[in-house]
């Protein structure tokens, strides 16, 4: 897939899964990737902030590949070394990770960048800084990240509504408060808890996914 069909894909299909040991009850990362396979998810991100760089390595070719296979878009998350050795189709960096110029230097052209933003400043920001989406949140309070930043602010939410790049909400969002979001206008909710936190991840996805088509 090129790296546009990727970015539509982004906007069309509303489950994006992230994941990342601590938050999937002591399931392997390596299942968790099989699970959400197998229940149809076809964005997923990795994520993992306390493994060292090898063994992310190792995970995240093996994830990679699985993706591959199945037709699944994969995300790296921070690192864009890690994005483009383990063959991901995007990578994903936060405010405080290199800036996505340097970041879209070092991806070249295939691989598309998203960027983590809480306010208006950050999101025209990510627009000059070439980003090709934006990650935006939260949405609703997190348990899943310890340094989130506030929950965005009404006007934030009123600008990504207009804004001319795939916008991603994140954080918080459950099957309780996705189908307002989607009313409201978003279309892309990516998340972690309500996913890989949950016994049956099938079941799970599913049930946003009807939440998301009932709204
Ligand atoms: N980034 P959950 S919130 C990884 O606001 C992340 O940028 C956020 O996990 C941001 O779906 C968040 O369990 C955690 O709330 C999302």
């Amino acid at each position: 897939m090129t790296k546009e069909e990727h970015l539509k894909r982004l906007m069309e299909d509303p489950i994006y899964a992230i994941m990342g040991e601590e938050l999937s009850l002591g399931r392997k990362n390596l299942d968790i990737a099989r699970a959400l396979i197998k229940a149809g998810v076809k964005i997923i991100q990795y994520r993992e902030k306390h493994k060292t760089w090898r063994e992310k390595y190792a995970e995240a070719t093996a994830i990679s590949k699985l993706c591959h296979e199945n037709n699944v878009t994969f995300i790296m998350n921070d690192s864009a070394d890690l994005a483009i050795i383990c063959h991901a189709d995007g990578v994903h960096v936060g405010q405080d990770d290199a800036p996505v110029q340097i970041v879209k230097d070092l991806a070249g052209q295939d691989i598309f960048v998203g960027v983590s933003t809480n306010t208006t400043d950050e999101m025209e920001g990510a627009l000059l800084d070439g980003a090709d989406y934006i990650g935006f949140g939260p949405m609703f309070p997190t348990q899943s990240k310890k340094d989130a930043d506030a929950v965005v602010s009404s006007e934030a939410r009123n600008f990504a509504l207009q804004f001319e790049l795939p916008v991603v909400t994140i954080g918080g969002i459950s099957l309780q408060n996705i189908s307002g979001l989607y009313q409201e206008g978003f279309r892309s909710f990516a998340m972690i808890s309500a996913v890989i936190s949950q016994p049956d991840i099938a079941k799970a996805v599913s049930d946003l996914r009807q939440a998301v088509q009932d709204a």
